[in-house]
């Protein structure tokens, strides 16, 4: 078979993965030669099929092997010369990588996991899409509370199985009354997380996060509230000059309630905490809202009331960063702009502890 010769000469000779795919074209493609000699055994005799069968079957196997013989010999003799060309030196700088940083948002959350930990709570979560029952009716709000308006609270267009309005959680009191319904008492437990409020201007952004507290027990009084709220702002302004003014207030959730300020002291034109807020250059900030737990929240709760006492206490965890930290502008904390992150962000070892935070930077 001349063409045989031919082709396994052109094979041997071909120096480029394109010269042996054309020749793979030419022999064993559709219009190729030997596909055309496999047609014509169709045509044959048994006889002259049975003597030129094998030898069309040899000719396209010996095609088909010395094809990729020869691929492979040209593909190794590519990898060579590219291993003989390029290198590595091994004495270059190495590429920078981006470094990232903690949000103060969630430094902030850790120190005050790490505080109240240290004083007995336990974190617990729950979900931001809530059902009305959950995020008032046990809060002890009216269906006439006005944070229950639709201008103040991202609704959901549907109901749940039940028949409740879901919306996005306006505080993080639902995950207390779940974790009394989940644990029953006695409880000491954090709440921390997102919450959503209809409201969007300098010093509010329609996301924002906030810290709940729930402490219940037996006997508890305003004693062991004013002595918790004291203990955690020491630890979390990391100054032994704190002083706190607590106001009587109202919350549906609490009675009684009790607002909480706390003094701070004017250096360089801004507001530092700590000192008495009564001394000249001073004055008081509203830092926490807080009470004893109200009787009836305690029954939405699963609990009997008079069995079972407790305080709670809330706070914007945005603000608390805010105001340790030395940040001014509140929607700045939710840009996304890496160079604000730059600035205020923390580096990702830096571990807060209860004896040492990251340092007060007025
Ligand atoms: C504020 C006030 C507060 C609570 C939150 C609470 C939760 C349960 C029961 C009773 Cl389950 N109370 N939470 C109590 C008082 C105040 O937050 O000004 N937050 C920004």
């Amino acid at each position: 078979m001349e063409q045989l010769e031919q082709t396994l000469a052109a094979i041997a000779a071909a120096d480029t993965a394109d010269a042996v795919e054309a020749i793979r074209v030419s022999a064993l493609g559709k219009q190729g030669w030997v596909s055309a000699l496999l047609k014509t055994l169709g045509a044959m005799s048994p006889e002259q099929r049975q003597s030129e069968g094998p030898k069309i079957h040899a000719a396209r196997e010996a095609v088909t092997a010395a094809l990729g013989e020869r691929k492979g010999a040209l593909e190794s003799a590519a990898l060579e010369a590219r291993l003989a060309a390029e290198t590595v030196d091994l004495s270059l700088p190495a590429p920078e990588t981006p470094r990232g940083s903690v949000h103060p948002v969630s430094q902030v959350m850790d120190e005050l996991a790490e505080i109240f930990a240290d004083m007995g709570f336990a974190v617990a979560s729950g979900p931001e899409i809530e059902d009305d029952w959950h995020n008032f009716t046990a809060l002890n709000m009216p269906e006439t509370h006005p944070a229950r308006a639709m201008h103040d609270t991202f609704y959901f267009p549907d109901k749940d199985a039940e028949g409740r309005s879901m919306l996005l959680r306006t505080h993080t009191s639902p995950v207390q009354i779940r974790t009394m319904l989940a644990q029953g008492a006695p409880l000491r437990i954090i709440a921390p997380g997102r919450v959503y409020r209809s409201d969007s201007d300098a010093t509010h952004t329609p996301m924002f996060h906030q810290i709940e507290g729930l402490v219940i027990d037996k006997g508890i009084h305003l004693g062991h509230l004013k002595w918790t709220l004291e203990t955690f702002l020491k630890a979390f302004f990391e100054r032994d000059d704190i002083v706190l003014r607590l106001r009587p207030s109202y919350f549906p959730f609490t009675e009684p309630s009790v607002e909480v300020d706390v003094g701070y002291t004017v250096i360089n034109g801004k507001r530092v905490v700590g000192g008495g807020g009564d001394v000249e250059n001073g004055g008081w900030m509203e830092v926490l809202g807080s009470g004893m737990v109200n009787r009836k929240v305690i029954e939405f709760g699963g609990l009997d009331p008079d069995e079972w006492q407790g305080f709670a206490f809330g706070t914007g965890v945005d603000r608390l960063a805010m105001l340790k930290y030395g940040m001014d502008d509140l929607r700045a904390f939710f840009d996304g702009d890496a160079r604000w992150l730059g600035h205020y962000g923390f580096g990702a070892l830096d571990v807060p502890t209860l004896s040492g935070g990251v340092g007060v930077r007025p």
